[in-house]
């Protein structure tokens, strides 16, 4: 398997975490959104999503980091990132779509442009934009936590999809200064996970295209 990744995107970031969790061996290719080389033509002939993470398994081509974990979960079930449990599968997907859907969304790289480059904020008015809608994002999550979570995963003492979707976006929140303090479950499996080898393995400072 290839996986393409940019090693500072956050969706790019679940994956690999997936990935490193299932030990599952494949090459890694640099896609460097900075540089717009994810709207490059070749790459958008194998991912039309003009985006990052995509995956290639022999001559099968994925985009979608959550379709790409689902898959990886289907073929390779071990150990299960989406339970078969319907009620703890819904509460992990309900996370999990909370920041893959309405949280990571509206602070993406194209959407933070358009608004610099497009509509003239300032640099300033951007990060206000992006502080705000982690602020009210995390709020959601954390409630969603205290709630149903426990244990030092998000739900319980092993991994799941939510783990690979709340780790990426901590460390794209922490990364632009926003304050998390009113979210201390996020924070506290956070730090757990951080510490576990396979998540390690999948952080930004350890990918082959990392820069400072
Ligand atoms: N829903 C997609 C989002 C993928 C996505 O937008 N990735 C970001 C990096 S985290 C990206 O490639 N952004 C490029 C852009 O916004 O132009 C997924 O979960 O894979």
């Amino acid at each position: 398997m290839r996986l393409y990744s940019f090693f500072n995107s956050s969706t790019s970031y679940r994956v690999r975490i997936a990935l490193a969790l299932k030990g599952l061996p494949h090459d890694y290719q640099g896609v460097n959104i900075r540089t717009l080389a994810h709207r490059e033509a070749d790459y958008v002939e194998l991912n039309p999503s003009r985006s990052v993470p995509l995956l290639r398994d022999g001559d099968f081509s994925l985009g979608q980091s959550l379709a790409i974990i689902d898959y990886l979960d289907a073929r390779h079930p071990e150990p299960r990132l989406i339970p078969a449990d319907a009620r703890l599968r819904a509460r992990v997907l309900e996370l999990s779509h909370a920041i893959a859907c309405d949280i990571h969304p509206v602070n993406n790289l194209r959407v933070l442009r358009y608004l610099q480059d497009a509509l003239g904020v300032s640099a300033g008015q951007k990060d206000a934009w992006y502080r705000h809608w982690i602020r009210e994002g995390m709020a959601m999550v954390e409630d969603l936590l205290a709630r149903h979570g426990a244990g030092p995963y998000c739900f319980g003492e092993a991994p799941t999809l939510a783990d690979c979707c709340l780790v990426p976006q901590m460390a794209n929140a922490l990364r632009m200064g926003c304050d998390l303090s009113a979210c201390p479950r996020a924070l506290a499996v956070h730090e757990y996970c951080l510490a576990q080898p396979a998540f390690a393995r999948a952080a930004p400072s350890t990918q082959p295209d990392f820069t400072a």
